[in-house]
């Protein structure tokens, strides 16, 4: 799965796209070769020199839309991210301009071209060429702010984090060093990848794993679900509601050891936040690094967990302890949902197929 923004390109600004036209075009020009008299050889050195203009400047901004896909058709993963990151209607009105700048620089191209061909007068075909350079920079520049917002837009758009939508997602939330990378380690046998995201300094880290040639995909997310609601802002809160797009489970890590530095209060006063955040979400509460807890705390936590209506479990990410059942339970909970999305797959092909097929 790809950054649907991946392929974006660099947004040249005004100033920049006007340069290069108009040099590519002297290039063009000078390694041509008219034939014929004075007259005939400026008629093909103007022509040609608006000819490379105007292709030089719709390719580069007809590359713009076809690498940019639309916002609106994009999964609500990312669109909810995109939404954090760029203003969509100011997204999709620059890529209207666009649109429009290609168009009336091709109008302009082919007046001027032709008024150069029906031209007699050597001196008239430079001035009609020089209108056209005037005209086509001032079509440029007048989308000047749209270039730079894309630009802009594609810096952080191409940051997005590069997940597998498809796959059943498992996002493991907890405070910071109770054992979730160790534990995204354990569980996955690859080493995890560091997919950027926005809105994390350190990213978000990816691994999968595969049960009975079905993969699934784990994730860990410093700084989004490790902290109190109340420390995060605006944008971090956007982030989170993507996540909720993307995960089917969450496996909420509390660390009994107290290793972390967090009492089991606090874990606990946590945990009840994302448990209210992610309320629609199974859970699966583990209670990691047993190998070095007290009996007590683990008993402890156990028991808020169960008044919770939870079954907790116990692992250790560093032994290995309780990770083959926390794999198990993690399959059970997803594969109703990994039916039921392959049910709708195959419907959404069947009602496809009777539609082409007429019947
Ligand atoms: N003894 C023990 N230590 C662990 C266990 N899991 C993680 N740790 C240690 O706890 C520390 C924090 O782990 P880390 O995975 O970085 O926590 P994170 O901040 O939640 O990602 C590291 O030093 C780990 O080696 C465990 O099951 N047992
Ligand atoms: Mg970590």
């Amino acid at each position: 799965m790809k950054n649907p923004f991946e392929k974006m390109p660099t947004v040249l600004t005004a100033d920049e796209l006007i340069d290069k036209a108009f040099r590519r075009a002297e290039r063009a020009a000078s390694a041509s070769t008219p034939r014929g008299g004075p007259r005939a050889k400026a008629r093909q050195r103007e022509e040609l020199r608006v000819r490379t203009v105007s292709s030089v400047v719709r390719d580069n901004l007809k590359k713009i839309l076809d690498r940019t896909p639309g916002v609106s058709e994009l999964p609500e993963f990312y669109r909810e991210l995109v939404d954090t990151l760029v203003d969509r209607d100011q997204f999709h009105r620059s890529l209207a301009h666009v649109n429009w700048a290609i168009k009336t620089i091709r109008n302009l191209e082919q007046r001027y071209a032709e008024k150069i061909r029906y031209s007699r007068n050597p001196e008239e075909i430079a001035k009609l060429r020089k209108s056209f350079y005037g005209r086509v920079a001032d079509v440029i520049k007048s989308i000047a702010d749209d270039l730079e917002y894309l630009n802009q837009a594609r810096n952080v758009l191409k940051d997005l984090p590069v997940v597998d939508l498809e796959l059943p997602t498992v996002v493991i939330a907890g405070h910071p060093n109770v054992g979730k990378s160790t534990l995204l380690r354990a569980l996955t046998n690859a080493k995890p990848e560091v997919a950027s995201y926005p809105f994390t300094t350190k990213g978000i880290n990816v691994g999968q794993f595969e049960e009975h040639h079905l993969k699934y995909q784990v994730i860990d997310t410093p700084g989004l679900l490790d902290r109190p609601l109340s420390e995060r802002n605006e944008v971090e809160r956007q982030a989170i509601l993507a996540l909720k797009h993307l995960g089917d489970v969450i496996v909420y890590v509390f660390d009994p050891s107290e290793y972390c530095g967090y009492p089991i209060e606090e874990q606990i006063h946590l945990f009840e936040e994302i448990h209210r955040e992610f309320g629609e979400f199974p859970f699966i509460a583990v209670l990691n690094k047993v190998d070095i807890a007290d009996e007590e705390k683990v008993k402890a936590v156990e028991e808020f967990l169960r008044s919770k209506g939870l079954e907790p479990l116990r692992v250790s990410a560093a032994t290995g302890e309780g990770l083959e059942e926390l794999k198990r339970r993690v399959i059970e909970l997803v594969k109703p949902m990994v039916e039921e999305q392959a049910r709708k797959v195959m419907e959404r092909e069947l009602k496809r197929y009777r539609e082409e097929s007429g019947l």
